[in-house]
């Protein structure tokens, strides 16, 4: 019996297969990827702001190669098809009944005709998708509109060409956690922005770190001769003695590249430079008011945790610099007077500022914001490989989680894009989360990472700059600030350890 049957099968699967293949759409391979074009507009169909959800839009948008705007085409019955998109894993669907104008969105596979499309030549190369739940309507580009972001919905069945769709083939793309992809997002930011010669203070220190990161992680050597023409830059833009800036943060963000510089590099006089500074700011922001810590602005009375969390992380990386543990006891000093005003170890949640209020009285601003989040974390990290006390492991779990859970819901990170300054602070996150992950060996930030920095990378434009609210897809006009487009890089640069994870 047995010498019969595996020929028997062999036979059958045979047929199978004839049956396959001759119920497929001529021109479209079943399991391939393609990006499909408009007719009318000429943009590509697309997952809107590259979400990953249920019911996400589906629209048109210019190409930016990017993997929302790749589907992966598979036959399931005679001419009929699912689309899956390549970021997201959801299915085209129909929002509801076929009727003119329901919307086509994303959705998991739900297994009925609302994620299914019959295809069908329409000349030319071109193809119409219409709705396997109802042939009389197919997929249109809603009232032939060309912008980006133009939306997609059912229609009537017509021969209008906002109802052809253009089949390209394509090929699988690399993962945004890849050094290569990393490298081409950095060079596209780097050189578009002029980075190199860019002249302003705490934005500038903030992108010479993320550079620094780059060299640390890669080791390429371009990364360091990149830093050190900023290095000299910065010195003849911003002068050698920085203490005619009041703000005592300023100063500080640039002792950390001056020192983490001289750390990487081995270059002295960027150490004797951050060395000199810290002490500067540290004498003239010190003060006894509210019990201890560091004052933000030299005149003022509040005290920041934007000055006292950099503060902490320079103190650690002078220590190890210079082998002067005294800094370390600074930092420790600091750690500890922040748990009264402007850290929660509790809950992990990091405060802007404490000050006094117009009666005299000790107000907390409770707002919390991803750099803060991210300097306590990497003090925290900083503090536990020195003192070996697993109070600042586990408060750094709390940083961590309170700033994935409780700021973000796991969700992508796309706020902090107002002023001059919030659009570049996810960026420092990134790079304590980093530390935590591969100093602290804690992998909890992994996934929410990973979803941060694909997302991120799928909302570049065609020029492959990506905007500071990494939910969002980049405008093909270039987005006006550098400082907000250097956090995508940061996140990417910062998460290829994960690459090797998985
Ligand atoms: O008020 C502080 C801080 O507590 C708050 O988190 C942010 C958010 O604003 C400032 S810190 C930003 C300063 C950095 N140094 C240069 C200054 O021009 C800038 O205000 O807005």
């Amino acid at each position: 019996m047995k010498t019969f049957y595996l020929p028997l099968v062999l036979f059958l699967s045979f047929l199978i297969d004839v049956s396959v293949s001759l119920a497929q759409t001529s021109g479209i391979t079943s399991g391939a990827i393609y990006t499909l074009k408009s007719k009318s507009s000429n943009k590509l169909l697309d997952v809107s702001n590259a979400s990953m959800e249920n019911g996400t839009n589906v629209d048109c948008w210019t190409n930016t190669k990017s993997d929302a705007q790749r589907w992966i085409v598979t036959n399931v019955a005679k001419n009929v098809y699912t689309l899956t998109n390549v970021a997201s894993g959801k299915m085209l669907h129909t929002a509801s009944a076929s009727a003119d104008s329901v919307n086509a969105n994303q959705y998991s596979n739900t297994g009925n005709n609302d994620v299914k499309w019959i295809i069908k030549k329409a000349g030319d190369g071109y193809y119409y998708l219409k709705s396997a739940a109802n042939s009389n309507f197919s997929l249109s580009l809603n009232d032939r509109d060309t912008s980006d972001g133009a939306n997609v919905n059912l229609s009537h069945a017509s021969h209008n060409n906002s109802q052809k769709w253009f089949f390209q083939r394509e090929i699988a793309q690399g993962s945004p956690s890849s050094s290569a992809i990393a490298d081409k997002a950095f060079e596209a930011w780097y050189i578009q922005y002029q980075v190199e010669k860019g002249k302003s203070f705490w934005d500038r220190a903030e992108m010479m770190e993320i550079v620094l990161d780059a060299y640390e992680v890669t080791k390429d050597t371009k990364y360091s001769t990149r830093f050190a023409t900023m290095y000299e830059n910065f010195i003849i833009n911003n002068k050698a003695d920085w203490m005619y800036n009041k703000y005592n943060d300023d100063i500080t963000w640039a002792v950390l590249f001056c020192v983490r510089g001289y750390l990487l590099t081995g270059n002295k006089s960027y150490l004797e430079k951050g060395k000199e500074q810290f002490d500067k700011m540290y004498a003239r922001a010190f003060t006894d008011s509210f019990g201890g810590g560091l004052i933000w602005y030299e005149t003022k009375t509040s005290k920041n945790a934007c000055i006292n969390g950099p503060a902490i992380v320079a103190a650690c990386y002078l220590a190890k610099a210079t082998g002067d543990n005294t800094y370390y006891d600074k930092g420790i000093a600091l750690y500890k007077w922040s748990k009264l005003y402007l850290f929660n170890p509790a809950t992990g949640k990091v405060n802007d500022n404490v000050d006094l209020d117009k009666s005299g009285k000790i107000k907390i601003s409770t707002w919390s914001s991803t750099y803060n989040q991210g300097t306590y974390l990497g003090a925290a990290i900083m503090l536990y490989n020195y003192t070996k006390e697993d109070s600042y492991l586990q408060e750094a779990e709390k940083i961590a989680k309170y700033t994935r859970d409780s700021m973000y819901n796991s969700k992508v990170i796309n706020n902090e894009d107002r002023g001059n300054d919030l659009p570049g602070f996810k960026g420092i996150f990134a790079r304590y989360a980093r530390k935590y992950a591969v100093e602290g060996k804690k992998s909890d930030l992994n996934a929410w990472l990973q979803l941060n920095a694909k997302v991120a990378y799928n909302n570049r434009n065609s020029k492959d700059l990506i905007q500071t609210s990494w939910g969002t897809r980049t405008s093909e006009i270039k987005p006006k600030s550098e400082f907000g487009s250097s956090t995508a890089i940061s996140l990417l640069i910062n998460t290829i350890y994960l690459q090797h994870l998985k």
